[in-house]
């Protein structure tokens, strides 16, 4: 039987909105902060420490290697796990402000797939409160979504394919039958191990990372006012991409 699009499956952060650099960066800040620790992480630091994913993680890495003296710390475990709920608090406040908008064509793409009866759904490293916490300041609402694979619902974080594979054998499906969306070198290779077909938007920390084999690579999903620029890939003539087009490269 011809393979046909069942479903489109959604990276959060960089994919959906622009949620490191002025989002959970800014939230680290005030969280080390407000723990009288004084490190501060600049957007360039930042992009190196995007290296590993997960805020917990992150954290970890960073002390391994900026601040090993830390590492002799008491209870280093649970002070990460404090910084980071704190942090998670920060990052919810600054969504409640309204501070970061959804991506150009995010919205639009998802309510088309929607009224189609595609099915829907999320796999991120970012913990759940979080991704809860962007959804809800958005017309997107997390219903929309058949499951929200979030956070340390399975141990191995991207580059592994484990969070994609646990959403394809929640939504019974084979990879065949979605596209996924993702902005980093490491979301992709978390989707391709899981045998996904992946069109990537870049942004401003990963424009320059290597998405070979990616299916298309464009600077967002574009709208009708706005068109979108392909990096790799062919063209959608309307200038922006919606299911018509996503069928006509499936
Ligand atoms: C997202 C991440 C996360 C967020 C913070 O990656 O790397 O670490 O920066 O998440 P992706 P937390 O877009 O590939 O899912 O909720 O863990 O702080
Ligand atoms: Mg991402």
């Amino acid at each position: 039987m011809h393979n046909h699009l069942q479903a489109l499956i959604f990276d959060v952060d960089g994919t959906l909105a622009d949620t490191e650099r002025d989002g959970h960066r800014i939230a680290f800040n005030q969280a080390f902060a407000e723990a009288d620790i004084p490190w501060n992480w600049s957007i360039d630091l930042y992009e190196k420490l995007l290296e590993v994913a997960g805020g917990k993680e992150r954290i970890c890495y960073y002390i391994e290697q900026y601040e090993p003296d830390f590492l002799a710390r008491e209870n280093l475990e649970n002070l990460i796990a404090d910084l980071h709920q704190s942090k998670n608090k920060y990052y919810r406040k600054l969504l409640d402000q309204g501070s970061i908008p959804l991506r150009p064509g995010v919205q639009r793409l998802i309510q088309e797939a929607k009224q189609a009866g595609i099915r829907l759904a999320i796999a991120t490293t970012s913990a759940l409160p979080n991704v809860l916490a962007l959804l809800e300041n958005t017309p997107i609402q997390p219903n929309y979504f058949e499951i929200i694979a979030a956070g340390d619902i399975v141990p191995a974080k991207k580059p592994a394919p484990d969070i994609y594979l646990y959403v394809l054998d929640k939504l019974s499906l084979n990879p065949e039958n979605c596209f996924v969306f993702e902005d980093s070198h490491h979301g992709f290779l978390a989707a391709k191990t899981a045998g996904l077909k992946t069109i990537i938007t870049v942004n401003d920390y990963t424009k320059n990372q290597d998405f070979t084999d990616a299916l298309l690579v464009v600077n967002h999903l574009g709208e009708p006012d706005q068109s979108l620029t392909v990096l790799t890939g062919d063209i959608p003539e309307k200038g922006y991409l919606d299911l018509a087009f996503l069928e006509s490269i499936f």
